[in-house]
């Protein structure tokens, strides 16, 4: 299924060509209506006119998400306040998020990139969709839900939590299509199935995001609710879900090349690698009124291929991503950064400044672990005082993060030193 089918189906010299103009006019707003592009375009002796073929993106300096930080809060915003109809932010923590913003047109057309996502799913005007993403400054729930409603389905705005309520409603009002966290999405397809409810829905379709999915569990939460799952991508600072989706086929996720523009780098020299190799993935929003991004870093590591798709879409289709190449985890969804747990552990007593996080999947669920030393190792004779430690460790961490960890605290000396940077983060998920 289309929803646009004409700029889905173009062929690659139209995109090229839609894309060129795209990447002129991105230029061209970040130079004139954001001080700080200006200042670093010339800097670099870059000006707008000097993008005159798409191989030219490779002049233009990259952003990263320090510069949205560092410019907190409307610092790249190209559009005054006044003329942004929505803010959002990165998901799931606390201290200062990152603020993204969008004009009306940025709201449309994320719609549509979304509704694309959707429709390629199999979505159409006669599902009934229930979102089960926590609605908030995080993008997911209200990217899928704006798309949703453009398609013609009916949304249910359920948000995330409250597991019995979800399949109760999901019974009740014959939802045909699931929006989740593929964590939560097998999480309620196993309660589903320990109730005996499953053959009382009409659940037909997933439509999974924000945090990786391993085929083994997709195949799970397919095999439990009997239904097809799809995979979609994307990021607050890019617009939110909507920048790519997985048609029918399954074999990769289409990135709506006529609103974005896709590399791959080395994460490490930033050179641009050879078609078909993994690196990162890095993008320029090519429609973005309120917060153009050049040259985007997302950190996630994938890889594209240009081959055609059977389901007749020209857009490239990325791999599920299968990894990050910075520190940020995204756990459950959330995004968290070593450096906030640090800051939670540095304030409270008797621990020491030495920790290591431990990531793990166990029954395609995500757990992080927490190890802290201890600064007395006699307190592990302690019970009680022990378990009081451990239990503000979790608390302090929940009210940052939003999300649980389990906390073991070890005993002194015992986590590794490192003579050049330290590398606290040991992820097995993708082993
Ligand atoms: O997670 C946007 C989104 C919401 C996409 C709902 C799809 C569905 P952020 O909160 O800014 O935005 O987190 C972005 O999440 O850089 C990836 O590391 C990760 N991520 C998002 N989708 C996927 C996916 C939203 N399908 C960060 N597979 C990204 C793997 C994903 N990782």
């Amino acid at each position: 299924m289309y929803w646009q089918e004409e700029l889905e189906t173009l062929d690659r010299e139209q995109l090229a060509g839609i894309q060129l103009k795209g990447l002129q006019k991105t230029v061209a707003n970040c130079y004139e209506n954001v001080p700080y592009y200006r200042e670093k375009l010339s800097r670099l002796g870059i000006h707008p006119s000097d993008i005159k073929t798409l191989d030219d993106v490779r002049k233009l300096p990259f952003t990263k998400k320090s510069e949205l930080r560092d410019n907190y809060p409307y610092g790249l915003f190209a559009r005054p306040i006044k003329e942004m109809v929505r803010i959002h932010g990165s998901s799931g923590t606390t201290g200062k998020p990152t603020i993204v913003g969008y004009t009306r047109h940025d709201l449309d057309i994320w719609s549509d990139c979304v509704a694309r996502v959707v429709s390629a799913a199999g979505a159409t005007s006669g599902d009934v969709v229930q979102i089960a993403f926590g609605y908030g400054l995080f993008t997911g729930a209200l990217g899928l839900h704006q798309g949703l409603e453009k398609i013609g389905a009916t949304v249910i705005p359920m948000s995330a939590g409250n597991t019995e309520k979800q399949l109760m409603l999901m019974e009740d009002l014959g939802v045909t299509g699931l929006v989740a966290t593929p964590s939560y999405a097998l999480y309620l397809s196993e309660v589903a199935k320990q109730k005996g409810i499953v053959d009382r829905l009409k659940l037909k379709v997933g439509f999974l995001g924000a945090e990786s999915c391993t085929p083994e569990m997709r195949a799970q939460i397919e095999a439990n609710f009997g239904i097809i799952a799809t995979d979609n991508y994307g990021m607050s600072e890019l617009t939110g879900p909507g920048v790519s989706g997985e048609c029918i086929c399954r074999d990769g996720l289409h990135i709506w090349e006529d609103h974005f523009l896709p590399e791959i780098i080395d994460p490490a020299t930033g050179e641009n690698l050879p078609e078909g190799s993994y690196g990162e993935l890095v993008i320029t929003p090519l429609f973005k009124e309120g917060l153009p991004l050049l040259r985007y870093r997302t950190g996630d590591i994938t890889r594209l291929n240009y081959a055609p798709c059977p389901c007749g879409r020209t857009h490239v289709r990325m791999d599920k991503v299968c990894g990050r190449s910075d520190d940020m985890i995204v756990i459950k969804g959330v995004n968290v950064f070593p450096s906030q747990i640090e800051s939670v552990l540095l304030t409270i007593s008797h621990i020491g400044p030495h920790y290591l996080l431990i990531l793990t999947r166990e029954n395609f669920m995500d757990y992080l672990e927490v190890q802290v030393e201890l600064c007395d190792g006699t307190l592990l004779e302690r019970y009680g005082e022990l378990e009081a430690l451990r239990k503000t460790i979790r608390e302090r961490l929940h009210s940052v993060l939003g999300l649980d960890a389990r906390v073991k605290l070890v005993d002194p000396n015992t986590i590794e030193r490192f003579q050049g940077k330290a590398k606290r983060v040991v992820d097995h998920r993708y082993e």
